[in-house]
């Protein structure tokens, strides 16, 4: 998909789904599910497989979200992105620099970068990514080893931040609405997502609450 067109996509709103192994169903599933309730944008975000079962996974990813028209970004690995044709590569503060990744996978595809305070937000608008994230809104234990940034930093990130957002961390069906109250116009949602009992029904309540916030506005 095209790189404006993703972007403006999280500028104006949208959920922004992230499977990972390590739930009750598989990764191949959750994508399915994700993809059938219309999420436009799938993050493939796994830390710990051999190079060459993330290299299928994310061959897998590429076709279905192809098929979907959906965009798939890749978290951490520019180099994978690259080779399956991914739309981007997500980047946390300790992965590959900006510049490096930027020359693995060209201008054309979108980098988004990790911020976790309003210092990091700053300092991400002088650097060549098209988006950021900003967490974790809320403790979560999908990352337990980082503090919860808070609804300031949302409020923060809605004034200040010239590039879109992905609010994420701890975000869930019932506290969405606050986030979204903060400014917040994408959100990021794993675990309150990928341990529902219905995959796609979850998305479809949490897309239509991130609809109506975007009517009234
Ligand atoms: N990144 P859940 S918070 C992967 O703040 C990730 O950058 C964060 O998972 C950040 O929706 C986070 O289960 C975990 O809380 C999000």
């Amino acid at each position: 998909m095209n790189k404006t067109k993703i972007t403006e996509q999280i500028k104006q709103g949208c959920l922004y789904g992230i499977v990972s192994s390590g739930y009750s169903q598989s990764l191949q599933a959750c994508a399915h599910a994700l993809l059938d309730a219309g999420v436009p944008i799938i993050q493939y975000r796994e830390k710990n497989k051999s190079e060459s079962l993330c290299l299928e996974e994310a061959l897998f990813l590429r076709e279905i979200t192809n098929k979907a028209n959906a965009a798939l970004f890749i978290n951490d690995y520019p180099l994978l992105a690259k080779q399956v044709g991914a739309d981007g590569v997500h980047l946390g503060q300790d992965d590959t620099t900006i510049a490096k990744a930027r020359a693995i996978v060209g201008e054309d595809k979108v980098i988004g970068l990790s911020t976790h305070s309003p210092q990091q937000a700053d300092l991400a608008q002088e650097q060549q990514v098209e988006y950021i994230g900003v967490g974790p809104v809320f403790p979560t234990k999908t990352k337990p080893d980082r503090k919860a940034a808070g609804l300031d930093f949302v409020a923060y990130a809605a004034k200040n931040s010239r590039l879109p957002f992905v609010a994420i961390g701890g975000i869930t069906l019932a506290n969405l609405p606050t986030v979204l109250n903060q400014g917040a116009k994408t959100v990021c949602v794993i675990s309150n997502l990928l341990e529902a009992d219905s995959i796609a029904k979850q998305a479809r309540q949490i897309q239509k609450i991130i609809q109506s916030q975007r009517d009234k506005s």
